[in-house]
């Protein structure tokens, strides 16, 4: 008897879960992002949207909005008779208190890539200077190449580290200065392109050479200064530590470098408060569809300002309820759903 079996197509069991209403839209998606976690603070941040925290805010926010949006169809089914059921300043009220939450959901963005994708982190700076000694340290192990001769380092090294459950991604790269050298040109030009593409910049200085400040201007170019951690390293040779805001370091010693970790992990978290408690967007698709409501929000407000018709406010705000469905997958086209589920691995 031939038996009607065939492979899983990738992501059917979560999709299954799905169109059987176990799970929503947004928490099918954390089984990928669970999947695909490296450390623990991603796992965590998966794990909360499993949980479903985020969905559960934005549900919070569709039923608010759904709830405006019904005093102000009420009003259109009414308007002859002349009756109003939400006066134009409770109801802008209560969409600027919708687009004030919806602000917070979105401010957790950059957080939630953090714990989802980890940090990437440039190593720059003149030769020589200590920036694979660095490295290595923080890697525990002498991955790079490290020699008293300036240029050792001419491609980008990139290396793993999980430290306190985020994931950095370590660029260790070929010193900056002028040369007519091909190969370690080259390795210039691409430390330039790992800065730019760097969330945060470690720009390393050795103690007893005099400060370059041409370097910097040169970063300060490429990238945001809030980004760039200058770090003075090899303190273990001066006999007295300078005097300046800059984290001081020994790669030999290790004096200084619980600073600056601590400084990295700082810097990666930025101003966010996390709590397991609370709804974080990692999502770009999530974060989109926050945008796409905030924006119709905005224009059913331009509506009110205008006196338009409650007709406009009307389409505005279902828009904005239709955009933050799509989130969680009240709303759906095949595309979204077969975008999502492609990317699963098979079996799941
Ligand atoms: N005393 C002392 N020596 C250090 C320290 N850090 C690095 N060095 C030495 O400085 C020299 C250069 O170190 P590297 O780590 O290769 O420097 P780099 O910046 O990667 O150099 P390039 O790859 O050539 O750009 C080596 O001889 C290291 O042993 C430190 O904190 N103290
Ligand atoms: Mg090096």
């Amino acid at each position: 008897m031939k038996k009607n079996v065939r492979l899983a197509e990738p992501g059917e069991f979560t999709k299954r879960a799905f169109l059987n209403n176990r799970i929503d839209l947004a928490q099918a998606e954390a089984v990928a992002d669970v999947i695909n976690s490296r450390t623990e603070a991603s796992l965590k941040g998966a794990r909360n949207q499993l949980d479903g925290m985020l969905s559960q805010k934005v549900q919070e926010l569709r039923l608010s909005l759904i709830n405006v949006s019904s005093f102000v169809e009420l009003g259109l089914d009414f308007a002859e008779e002349n009756i109003e059921f939400i006066d134009n300043s409770e109801l802008l009220k209560r969409i600027q208190q919708i687009i004030h939450e919806i602000d917070d959901l979105l401010s957790t963005y950059s957080f939630g890539r953090v714990i989802r994708d980890g940090v990437n982190v440039a190593i720059v700076g003149q030769p020589n200077v200590g920036k694979s000694s660095i490295l290595n340290y923080i890697l525990k192990e002498s991955r790079a190449i490290v020699s008293k001769i300036p240029g050792t380092t001419r491609d980008i090294i990139r290396e793993e580290v999980s430290i306190d459950g985020i994931l950095f991604k370590l660029f260790d790269t070929a010193g900056i200065r002028f040369s007519e050298d091909e190969i370690e040109k080259e390795g210039i030009l691409r430390s330039r392109e790992a800065i730019k593409n760097a969330d945060i910049i470690l720009l390393i200085y050795d103690t007893g050479q005099e400060f370059d400040n041409n370097i910097l201007t040169e970063i300060y170019s490429l990238v945001h200064k809030e980004r760039v951690i200058v770090v003075l390293n090899k303190i273990d040779l001066v006999r007295q530590k300078p005097t300046s805001d800059k984290i001081c370091v020994s790669a030999l010693t290790g004096e200084g470098m619980d600073d600056l970790l601590k400084k990295l992990i700082s810097m990666s978290m930025g101003s966010s408060n996390y709590s397991e408690k609370s709804a974080i967007v990692s999502n770009l698709r999530h974060y989109q569809c926050l945008e796409k409501a905030k924006e119709y929000l905005g224009h059913a407000k331009n509506s009110i300002y205008n006196k338009l018709s409650g007709e406009f406010i009307s389409v505005d705000l279902r828009n904005a309820e239709n955009s933050l469905g799509e989130i969680i997958g009240v709303v759906t086209t095949d595309d979204i759903l077969n975008n999502i589920f492609m990317n699963f691995c098979i079996g799941k």
